[in-house]
């Protein structure tokens, strides 16, 4: 059977090779890859059950709640971004308690907004962005209606890894009584690293007094086996609002605040010994080689005749573009030479991620002159 698979999945790609340069996943830690395998039996679906997994999930959230700056967090690791979303969507939905709902997302905002939207029956409105590609906070303030329940802010966009002017949304958001969700689905494993460097990272997560919640994925730069979303609520209160009374389950009753039932103790139990295995310092040190290949991206890109870069890195994420060649082209001609990028409207996407050595990155930007040079001819 080994060999079968190994000849059945030789098509996909995989992280080990390093030519997977687009992606926000990334290869588990090994650490956790063995952890993970040891408890596959776990499910917090009947959580009187495993009694003992559910409180290391009660630890996990307080650790990545004191990452962002609120220990008290309420939350669950859940399946990744997209159940975040939507979980933070029908809490403020609860909370408002209109018949007509709309809610306020930059236009930058992951298509799981309208997902959420079309499920909970919420109108999505999508603002505009400055030249900064942050939410116009103008355009926010101009949206709101009588049936605006909510606004969201980014803290590290799915294109560009741009974090929003979350204090001024925290301050619109207060001032109109709105529920306000921060998706750092990708950023919320960054930023907290970022600033114990010493960089100057704006506040982007509970210390801004309007946020209610945070989706934060440890299956993105947590480097933690995938499903392991995050969503964390500021209080138990706003968990409650979606909190799901089951009573004749095995281990007895127990309440669900998750999109899912039976959901995996594996991927808590990965997470909460990764935070622990890695500690600060440990992750510190991983985003630390992530920027020193997102630096060395937005330096030589644009060294390279008809490219350009979108903007400057706020995270480990670089947008290429051109004026004057095809971005599809270049993707395309990337492609054939066997590079994983991901394109976007109007620019290709590249994130450097923990798998990814400097070598790779090398040849990865040989190729990219080679096919801008192809092209240009
Ligand atoms: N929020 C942000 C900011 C994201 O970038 C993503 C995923 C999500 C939420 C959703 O997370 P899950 O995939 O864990 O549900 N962005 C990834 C990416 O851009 C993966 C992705 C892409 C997922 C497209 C869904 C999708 O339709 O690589």
């Amino acid at each position: 059977m080994a060999r079968e698979l190994s000849l059945r999945l030789k098509e996909d790609f995989t992280y080990k090779s390093g030519r997977i340069i687009g992606s926000m996943c990334s290869e588990p830690h090994p650490f956790a890859k063995k952890i993970f395998a040891n408890y596959l039996e776990k499910n917090l679906g009947d959580s009187g059950l495993f009694p003992a997994t559910a409180e290391l999930e009660k630890e996990a959230i307080k650790m990545i709640g004191s990452l962002l700056s609120n220990d008290k967090a309420s939350g669950h690791i859940i399946t990744g971004g997209t159940e975040a979303n939507i979980l933070a969507l029908w809490a403020a939905r609860k909370s408002a308690r209109k018949e007509r709902c709309q809610v306020i997302v930059p236009a930058s905002a992951h298509c799981s907004f309208d997902k959420a939207g079309e499920l909970l029956g919420i109108k999505i409105i999508r603002v505009k962005l400055d030249n900064k590609f942050q939410v116009d906070t103008k355009a926010v303030i101009d949206a709101i209606t009588p049936s605006t329940i909510a606004v969201v802010g980014i803290a590290g966009t799915t294109g560009l890894g741009v974090v929003d002017p979350i204090v001024e949304l925290s301050e619109i958001a207060l001032d109109a009584g709105l529920y306000l969700h921060i998706d750092a689905a990708f950023g919320g494993f960054v930023l907290p690293f970022l600033r114990d460097m010493g960089n100057d990272v704006p506040v982007f997560d509970f210390e801004a007094p309007g946020v209610c919640s945070i989706t934060v994925d440890p299956h993105k730069m947590g480097l933690a086996p995938i499903p392991a979303g995050g969503i964390l609520f500021r209080d138990e209160k706003v968990r409650e609002l979606i909190s799901w009374n089951i009573s004749y389950l095995a281990g007895g009753e127990a309440k669900h605040a998750t999109i899912v039932g039976t959901r995996s103790g594996a991927s808590i139990i990965a997470v909460w010994s990764l935070l622990k295995h890695l500690g600060r310092e440990g992750y510190d040190r991983i985003i630390k080689r992530c920027m020193h290949l997102t630096w060395k991206l937005a330096d030589e890109i644009p060294r390279i005749r008809g490219l350009e870069i979108m903007t400057k890195p706020t995270m480990n994420v670089v947008g290429l573009t051109s004026h004057t060649l095809d971005i599809k082209q270049i993707a395309h001609e990337l492609r054939l030479e066997g590079w994983a990028v991901a394109l976007f409207p109007r620019h290709i996407r590249i994130v450097a991620m923990p798998y990814m050595q400097e070598k790779r990155v090398d040849e990865f930007l040989e190729d990219l002159k080679s096919v801008v040079h192809k092209l240009g001819q």
